[in-house]
């Protein structure tokens, strides 16, 4: 999470029903928060449930193999205080939340290995000050894309192109931001855009995604394709069908709207498979039931669409698991997405109310691009 890094959705929408804000606050607060204030949200709900006790820090999984003869996994650790690998530990069950947005895609444009200026993915993409009076040049149209390019201009960048291969982000941008379709070829600091036009720049900044990357398993549980809302071969987007006889599960492979609220409803969901109350269907079933999201996520054209997709798959796992709340902020997302089409600059400086609490959050302070400062004494009020 780089530095001055905030929330790029209203955090009512990613608000826990059991643990909401106000109560970890205190207070209301407003609906875009930098990230030291989300962090601080999700350390007081696990250290309300004391979930530390459930972890084995300074331990990284390194190898994950499913024996179909005793139908068990084997799984390698090493402890890295102690510097050793760990016997083989056998387990039933193998849940997989190891995350996918932090190996980053890196595409290769003729002419950038002799570039003369810094090149960097998003993934390493630290403090906006570092491009103050630069040109940069941002590779990618999505949320990464949008977001450092905000990031740079209110922190001083002189200008920034945001270069697409498939459509531009469209949003109102202030003069300072421009968009083209992609480039080409680089020579020395002038870059050239499939439209024949070219310009010089400083810095590039690939923000190009990421890729589901998991080294630690074996190849027939590795979960591989684009980042997209219903990845394939899970069921319920979480039952690994490939291998492992229905006994490996990914938590948060989905691309996501829905984010904290997701990870703990597939949580939920795969508790409840594992306890034998929620049950899988035969195998015809499981794949005629992913084919189904499949086929309507190939219908989806706008963010309008996804958010209403995700949000029917919220609700799917909700009803099997009999959850008790409603998750439900559809509405929530689509006005978010209205605001951002008005202003880009402003979307940050509306408020939400809690879907929970039912109060309507305060608007911060100090408009978001004017607000330098991300500390969370001074977003809170007290600085
Ligand atoms: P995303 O949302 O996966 O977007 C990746 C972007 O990079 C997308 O616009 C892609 O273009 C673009 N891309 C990927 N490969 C290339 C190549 N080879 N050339 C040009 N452009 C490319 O990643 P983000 O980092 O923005 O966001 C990560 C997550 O954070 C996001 O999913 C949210 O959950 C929050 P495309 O549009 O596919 O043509």
């Amino acid at each position: 999470m780089y530095r001055y890094l905030w929330s790029n959705g209203p955090k009512e929408a990613l608000e826990f029903p059991d643990y909401t804000f106000e109560e970890h606050y205190g207070q209301t607060i407003p609906s875009f928060p930098p990230r030291e204030v989300l962090f601080d949200y999700l350390q007081g709900r696990w250290k309300k449930f004391d979930l530390d006790r459930f972890i084995s820090f300074n331990h990284s999984v390194k190898d994950v193999t499913y024996n179909a003869n005793s139908d068990k996994f084997s799984v390698v650790t090493k402890n890295h205080k102690a510097d050793m690998l760990n016997k083989a530990e056998e387990f039933d069950y193998v849940v997989n939340c190891s995350g996918n947005f932090s190996t980053p895609n890196v595409p290769s444009f003729q002419g950038i290995e002799k570039f003369p200026g810094r090149v960097l993915h998003a993934h390493d993409f630290r403090d906006a000050v570092e491009f103050k009076d630069k040109r940069l040049l941002i590779v990618g149209a999505s949320y990464s894309a949008e977001d450092i390019a905000l990031q740079c201009i209110k922190y001083g960048a002189k200008n920034i192109i945001c270069s697409y291969r498939t459509k531009p982000m469209g949003f109102k941008w202030p003069s300072t931001i421009s968009e083209r379709p992609l480039l080409t070829k680089i020579e020395g600091n002038t870059v050239h855009f499939v439209d024949g036009s070219s310009a010089e720049v400083d810095a590039i900044l690939l923000a190009t995604g990421y890729l589901h990357h998991y080294p630690h398993l074996e190849d027939q549980l590795r979960l591989t394709g684009p980042n997209v809302l219903f990845p394939k071969e899970l069921y319920k987007g979480i039952v690994w069908t490939r291998s492992g006889n229905g006994k490996f599960l990914y938590i948060g492979a989905p691309d996501e709207y829905y984010t904290f609220t997701m990870f703990d409803m597939q949580a939920l969901w795969a508790l409840k498979y594992i306890m034998g109350e929620v049950k899988r269907p035969e195998r015809d079933a499981m794949q005629a039931d992913m084919d189904k999201w499949l086929e309507l996520q190939a219908k989806n054209k706008d963010y309008h669409d996804e958010i209403d997709y995700q949000t029917k798959y919220i609700m799917d796992l909700a009803a099997e698991t009999k959850y008790l709340f409603n998750l439900d902020v559809a509405k929530m997302f689509h006005d978010w997405e209205h605001d951002k089409d008005r202003d880009i600059l402003t979307y940050r400086d509306k408020a939400f109310a809690s879907k929970f609490t039912g109060n309507m959050s305060p608007i911060h302070h100090t408009p978001f691009m004017q607000a330098m400062d991300d500390s969370m004494e001074c977003f809170l009020g007290s600085k």
